[in-house]
């Protein structure tokens, strides 16, 4: 079976940390161990700019910056880490992919889509993963979960009506892709989130 690439998305505290490694588990047990990895990030490169994007900091980030950091980070880790895994025969499972670009910096940055799909088609040509496993809980209920771990990041001091935007915006990429994109109902318990994630994969693989 020609190998897969697999990503999980969601607002912070959905959960994805959690079942990616549901996901890793099924994915080894039937095909052999994935590359798994995440976004931004996943090559040394990537992760610096990783911390540019994520790090608070007293100077105002432009949203285009923002955006255009993203797909530098993407284009490295596409080019050097994905595409090589998947022609070597590996699987690959990742920590958010350009969904969340539609979702961030579309939905919360309110930057125009028709934009972020230009720049898509220019850096990643069509590439896009063959599932994506959307966590889907409200922001409010995210955000708290998220917060009792301690210091948040640049993105996570945003407001709630920030992240009500981009899970609004994930609601939309799923309704763009039904075959591609699962909607996962995080707001259950982590047992009932873990069965529907590998039900879903079950069924689709
Ligand atoms: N970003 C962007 O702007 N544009 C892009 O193109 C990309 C990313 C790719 C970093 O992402 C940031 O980058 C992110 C979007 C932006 N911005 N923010 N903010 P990240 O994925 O690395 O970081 P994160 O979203 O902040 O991840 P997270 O907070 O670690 O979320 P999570 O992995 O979904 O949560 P978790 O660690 O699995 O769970 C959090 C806690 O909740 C933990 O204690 C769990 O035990 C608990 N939990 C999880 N699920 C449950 C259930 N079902 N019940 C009860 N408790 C639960």
């Amino acid at each position: 079976m020609k190998p897969r690439f697999i990503s999980v998305e969601g607002l912070e505290g959905a959960g994805k940390t959690t079942q990616l490694q549901v996901v890793t588990d099924f994915v080894t047990a039937h095909y052999g161990p994935p590359r798994v990895t995440r976004e931004p990030g996943g090559t040394p490169l990537a992760e610096d700019i990783r911390s540019v994007i994520l790090s608070p900091r007293t100077e105002p980030m432009d949203a285009w910056t923002e955006l255009l950091l993203v797909f530098a980070a993407r284009k490295q880790h596409v080019a050097t880490v994905i595409q090589p895994a998947l022609a070597s025969g590996q699987w690959v499972v990742s920590d958010r992919f350009t969904d969340a670009t539609y979702a961030y910096q579309g939905g919360g940055r309110q930057l125009p889509w028709e934009h972020i799909q230009a720049l898509e088609e220019l850096v990643l040509d069509g590439f896009q993963p063959d599932l994506t496993l959307w966590l889907d809980c409200p922001a409010e209920l995210g955000l708290q979960r998220a917060r009792q771990r301690g210091a948040l990041d640049r993105i996570e001091l945003e407001d709630i009506a920030f992240f009500e935007r981009c899970r609004k915006a994930y609601e939309k990429r799923a309704q763009a892709a039904p075959q591609r994109f699962v909607r996962i109902d995080a707001s259950r318990s982590l047992e009932e989130v873990s069965a529907q994630v590998r039900q879903t994969l079950e069924q689709q693989l």
